[in-house]
């Protein structure tokens, strides 16, 4: 039984007897792991503890939550319904190799990741390639969450199946540099926008005192394949209350720009696990964290996007070895991702009959 099968029946055996659940089970806190344990009411008698530590007579598929009381924490139903299954992977996975851009004008889907620096841009490309690789490894560099953008330059990453002789998928993950919270620091509009128009060649290093410059290595007239097809803004879950008040007006000036040309836009909420513990053990319990929905509404509000448009994702940072959950939420994003890249390539044909 896992813990939120656990949590589950305990939420429906008080139902059945009519009890309300906070005050018919006891809860002990252990003061090394921090864990908390729901157990059958207890009566006043100081509780046995077993070798372990964990008080005696109780469950331990019972552990729900390290630094949350789990009935207010975590939803009883998840508000988004994933099939957290090996096959549901493999799918997903058949579903990306597999994928053909909607428009016999491209071969592959550009998809930008904008966001501010440091919020996962960068390990959300290796963490996606590492899917595919079917181990954890860095493809996109990446930094740790400081002040300065550590992606400086325009770089295109193919998404490769596995193998060694291997064609890539077709999608393409853009990564560049971070946003500031203003035009003074970090990728300015600008830039953002020559890039989307396809004018910016690979490499391009940026800087946040000169903007791209139309007489270097720019792509006067670019082609549909130039440029790019949906756009992905990532924002760090952890990082959401405190973000600079500026940053909301960039990605107001960011979408309705980007909008105007016809682009569509989803976004990645990171750092999921940072947020909650029950989702930093179990990726599959991300859509119960009441912590993450909450983080969901204000990162739509910080992004002026509806929460459907936002997927909350777990990056490979720390780990050695994939994980089945984790893997699932990232291939849900590139789902979602892919599904809105194709919009563009639809509503670009019909632009094109119409203008033809
Ligand atoms: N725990 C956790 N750490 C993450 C996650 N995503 C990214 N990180 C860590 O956050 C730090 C910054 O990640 P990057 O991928 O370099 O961020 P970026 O958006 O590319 O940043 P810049 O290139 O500097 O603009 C690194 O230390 C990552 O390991 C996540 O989902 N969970
Ligand atoms: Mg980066």
């Amino acid at each position: 039984m896992n813990s939120r099968s656990g949590f589950a029946q305990l939420l429906n055996q008080a139902k059945e007897t009519n009890e309300k659940p906070t005050p018919s089970f006891s809860l002990s806190v252990e003061p090394n792991t921090g864990l908390f344990t729901i157990g059958k009411p207890t009566d006043d008698k100081p509780q046995e503890k077993n070798k372990d530590g964990t008080p005696k007579g109780i469950n331990k598929d019972r552990v729900v939550g390290k630094d949350s009381w789990p009935a207010f924490n975590l939803l009883e139903t998840p508000w988004r319904s994933v099939n957290w299954t090996s096959e549901s992977r493999k799918e997903l996975m058949e579903m990306v190799e597999s994928y053909k851009p909607a428009s016999g004008a491209v071969s592959e889907a550009r998809v930008l990741l904008l966001g501010p620096v440091g919020a996962g841009k960068s390990s959300f490309i290796s963490s996606v390639q590492s899917v595919f690789s079917g181990r954890v490894l860095n493809r996109a560099m990446v930094g740790s969450s400081t002040s300065a953008s550590f992606t400086k330059k325009l770089q295109s990453f193919p998404i490769r199946r596995s193998g060694e002789n291997s064609d890539p998928t077709a999608l393409v993950l853009c990564d560049i540099m971070g946003i500031g919270d203003g035009d003074s620091t970090g990728l300015s509009l600008y830039d953002a926008l020559c890039v989307i128009k396809g004018h910016v060649i690979e490499g391009h290093q940026f800087s946040a005192e000169e903007p791209v410059r139309s007489d270097m290595g720019f792509i006067k007239k670019p082609s549909l394949k130039d440029k790019i097809h949906c756009v992905v803004f990532v924002v760090d879950a952890s990082k959401i209350n405190t973000y600079a008040k500026g940053l909301s007006t960039t990605f107001q000036q960011l979408r309705e720009n980007i909008s105007s040309l016809g682009v569509h836009q989803v976004a990645l909420l990171t750092h999921v696990d940072e947020v909650c513990t029950v989702t930093c053990r179990d990726a599959s319990q991300v859509y119960i964290s009441r912590n993450v929905q909450q983080l969901m509404v204000k990162a739509g509000e910080l992004l002026g996007m509806a929460t459907s448009y936002i997927i909350p994702v777990r990056n490979y940072s720390s780990q050695l070895d994939l994980d089945e959950s984790t893997d699932i939420l990232l291939l849900k994003a590139v789902d979602h991702i892919l599904q809105y890249a194709d919009l563009y390539f639809r509503d670009s044909a019909v632009d094109y009959k119409v203008t033809n």
